[in-house]
């Protein structure tokens, strides 16, 4: 159900249920978290990419995952929480190439990469309302805040299904790329990511997400505890040689 590639310091990531537009479900869910846990815990392995097979990156839930036994959702958002808490804390940078319609929970993950692509033909529709629920897997959170409140609550009460196109405007997606050079590009990218600073680009993630909560003197604060943390990395010194050398730096991610 989901796919493990590892190329070149990069961990390729695929949902796999194709036939069902990669609608999750619990056992996907589980191997999704399984996958970045393994990531994390794999020193070859640099940065992830993930992405979904077939036409669709996924369509959020599996509407057809529970018949008659459908559980209490505030138990089974356990599951998404999981995955959403492995997203935002992965210790590696993560490129998400959204090649297809993203919906609900689909959008949510698509939305947790650090750098996100889209092919012309991936489409991002909040999708909860339409079927009398909530956002959740962080879009409450996200959302407002990459695209601000007005738009937050427009494409969250009216749910419209926006273009690749309309969602780089947005700002919803980096970067629009031809389909058949999607995962090309993808990869790429996540490969020099892969040969950067990753403990930087983590903390960085950290700060950014850490800005909504904090004053501006706790921001601060963690700002400097964070660039302690980067100052020691064999990487800073990496840099600043190679700055000093004037050549290309060779980062470790450590
Ligand atoms: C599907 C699905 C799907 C099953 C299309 N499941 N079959 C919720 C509940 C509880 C707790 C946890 O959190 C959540 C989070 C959520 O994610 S709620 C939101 C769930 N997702 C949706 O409501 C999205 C529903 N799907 C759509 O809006 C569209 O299908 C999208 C935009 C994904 C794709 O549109 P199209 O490309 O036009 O494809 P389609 O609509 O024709 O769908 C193709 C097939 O896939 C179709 O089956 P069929 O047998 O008629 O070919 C759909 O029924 C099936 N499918 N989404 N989530």
């Amino acid at each position: 159900m989901v796919l493990k590639e590892k190329r070149e310091g990069v961990l390729l990531l695929t949902l796999n249920r194709p036939e069902k537009l990669n609608a999750l479900t619990g056992a996907l869910l589980e191997e999704l978290y399984q996958a970045l846990a393994e990531a994390n815990q794999d020193p070859g392995v640099r940065a992830v990419l993930l992405t979904g097979a077939g036409r669709a990156f996924s369509a959020g839930q599996d509407l057809t995952e529970f018949g008659e036994e459908k559980p209490d959702y505030e138990a089974h958002l356990r599951r998404y929480n999981k995955v959403v808490a492995a997203m935002s804390g992965l210790e590696k940078p993560l490129v998400v190439a959204v090649n297809g319609p993203a919906a609900g929970a689909g959008m949510s993950l698509a939305l947790w990469g650090d750098v996100r692509l889209a092919a012309p033909g991936a489409t991002f529709t909040t999708a909860f309302v339409r079927i009398g629920l909530v956002p959740d897997s962080g879009m409450s959170f996200l959302l407002p805040r990459l695209v601000g409140l007005a738009k937050a609550q427009e494409l969250l009460l009216l749910s419209p299904r926006l273009s690749a196109e309309e969602a780089l405007a947005l700002g919803l997606v980096h970067k629009v790329v031809p389909a058949e050079r999607l995962m090309e590009e993808a990869l790429a990218l996540a490969q020099t990511l892969a040969q950067g600073p990753t403990r930087a680009y983590v903390l960085t993630r950290k700060l950014l997400l850490e800005t909504y909560r904090l004053s501006l003197e706790e921001a601060l604060g963690l700002e400097a505890i964070l660039q302690g943390e980067a100052g020691r990395t064999l990487d800073h010194e990496e840099g600043v040689r190679a700055f000093r050398e004037k050549r290309p730096p060779r980062f470790q991610g450590r």
